[in-house]
C-alpha cells in the first residue's frame, strides 16, 4: 500500500495540521505502508510570492515534519518542486479535466473571498494536487476534511484518464479520521494558517498560554451548567485528553460551578504534554539545517525515481512515445 500526502509551506504549522493530517502520517509510516510526504511549494506559489519568504517557509515546514516524527529512513520526504515532472502530469490531466469539475471546487471561491488574487494557479490547483497524488501511484491519501473534495477530483481525473487511455493510473482514496476531520480555530472557524486563529505546534509555552487564555467563550455565569459540545476549549481539550479526563470535564461543564479559566488552564497543561517534545526536537533540528537540506535532497532523488515510472507509462499511453 502506498501512502502520500503534502502540506503547503504557507505559514507556521498548527495543531489542525497535526491532528487532521500529520498524526496519521506518523502512524502510517510506522505501520507497513510505503510513505511519500512532501512540502507543497508549487502550491504555495498561489499565495506566497516573496521568494525569500517561500524558501523560509519550506525550511519551516521541513523542520515541522521531522519534529513531529517523520523519519526519512522510513518515508520518502521531499519538496514537491524537486519533481518537476509533476507539472507535466498536471498538463496531461488538464486535458481530460472538464471545466465544470474545477468550477465546483469550493476552495477557490473561499480563498478569493479571503482576499487572495483570483489567479489561474489558484483555480487550477486541484489538478496539480491530483498530479501530486497520481504520479506516485498512491493508494491512500491521509488528509483533513477540507481536502475531501480535492481527493474526489483526483479520483474523477484518474478514472477519466483511464477511460480514454486504458488502465494506466492508480485511483486513490482519502483517509479522513472522523474525530479530527476539522479542528476548530481559536475563533471557532476552521483552524487555518491564513485566519490567524491557530495554536502553533512549535511556539513556546508563554505565547501559547496567552492564546489559550484568550479563547472566546460565552457569558454563562460560573455557577450555571454549560454545553461542552458548543465550546471550542472543550473541543480542543478532547484532542489532548484521554477518555477518563474528557468524561471528567464533560461532567464539570454540565453540572455547573466551573469557570472557563479553569478548563483553559488544563488545556494548556495537557497541550504541553504533546507539544513539548515537538518543540524540543524542532529547536534541536534548527541547529543543523544542513542535515535538513540533505534529507530533502535525498528524498527528492527517491521521489523523482518513483515519479519517472508513472510518467513513462503516461507518456507512452497518450502517444508522446
Ligand atoms: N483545521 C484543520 N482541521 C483538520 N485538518 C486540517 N488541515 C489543515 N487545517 C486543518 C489538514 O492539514 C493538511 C495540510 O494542509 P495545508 O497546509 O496544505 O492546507 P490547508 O488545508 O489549506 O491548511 P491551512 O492551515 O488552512 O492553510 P492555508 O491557510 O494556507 O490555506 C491537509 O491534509 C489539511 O486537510
Amino acid at each position: 500500500m502506498r501512502v502520500l500526502s503534502g502540506i503547503q509551506p504557507s505559514g507556521k504549522l498548527h495543531i489542525g495540521n497535526y491532528f487532521g493530517a500529520m498524526q496519521q502520517f506518523v502512524e502510517m509510516q510506522n505501520q507497513d505502508a510505503e510513505c511519500f510526504f512532501f512540502i507543497a511549494d508549487y502550491h504555495a506559489m498561489t499565495s506566497v510570492q516573496d521568494p525569500a519568504q517561500l524558501r523560509a517557509n519550506v525550511e519551516e515546514v521541513a523542520l515541522g515534519y521531522l519534529a513531529v516524527g517523520i523519519d526519512p529512513e522510513k518515508s520518502v520526504f521531499f519538496p514537491q518542486s524537486q519533481v518537476p515532472a509533476v507539472t507535466e502530469l498536471t498538463w496531461a490531466l488538464s486535458c481530460v479535466c472538464p471545466m465544470g469539475l474545477l468550477q465546483r471546487c469550493v476552495s477557490y471561491k473561499d480563498k478569493v473571498e479571503q482576499g487572495l488574487a483570483p489567479n489561474h494557479g489558484l483555480f487550477y490547483y486541484p489538478v496539480l494536487q491530483a498530479a501530486d497524488i497520481i504520479i506516485y501511484d498512491s493508494d491512500i491519501v491521509p488528509v483533513g476534511q477540507d481536502q475531501k473534495q480535492h481527493i474526489e477530483v483526483t479520483r474523477d481525473l484518474a478514472i477519466k484518464f483511464n477511460n480514454i487511455y486504458g488502465d494506466v493510473l492508480t485511483v486513490p482514496k482519502a483517509s479522513i479520521r472522523e474525530n479530527t476531520a476539522v479542528i476548530p480555530g481559536l475563533d471557532g472557524r476552521k483552524m487555518s494558517k491564513s485566519y490567524d486563529n491557530t495554536l502553533e505546534l512549535f511556539t513556546p509555552q508563554g505565547p501559547t498560554k496567552k492564546k489559550i487564555m484568550r479563547i472566546p467563550t460565552d457569558s454563562t455565569p460560573m455557577e450555571d451548567p454549560k454545553d461542552p459540545d458548543a465550546c471550542t476549549v472543550f473541543t480542543l481539550l478532547k484532542l489532548f485528553a484521554d477518555e477518563a479526563e474528557q468524561q471528567h470535564w464533560r461532567k464539570r461543564y454540565t453540572e455547573g460551578g466551573m469557570g472557563y479559566g479553569e478548563v483553559k488552564k488544563r488545556l494548556f497543561e495537557l497541550s504541553n504534554e504533546t507539544l513539548d517534545p515537538f518543540r524540543a526536537r524542532y529547536e534541536e533540528l534548527k541547529k543543523d539545517m544542513d542535515y535538513v537540506r540533505d534529507v530533502l535532497n535525498e528524498g527528492g532523488k527517491k521521489a523523482r525515481a518513483a515519479a519517472d515510472v508513472v510518467m513513462e507509462r503516461v507518456r507512452s499511453a497518450v502517444g508522446l512515445r
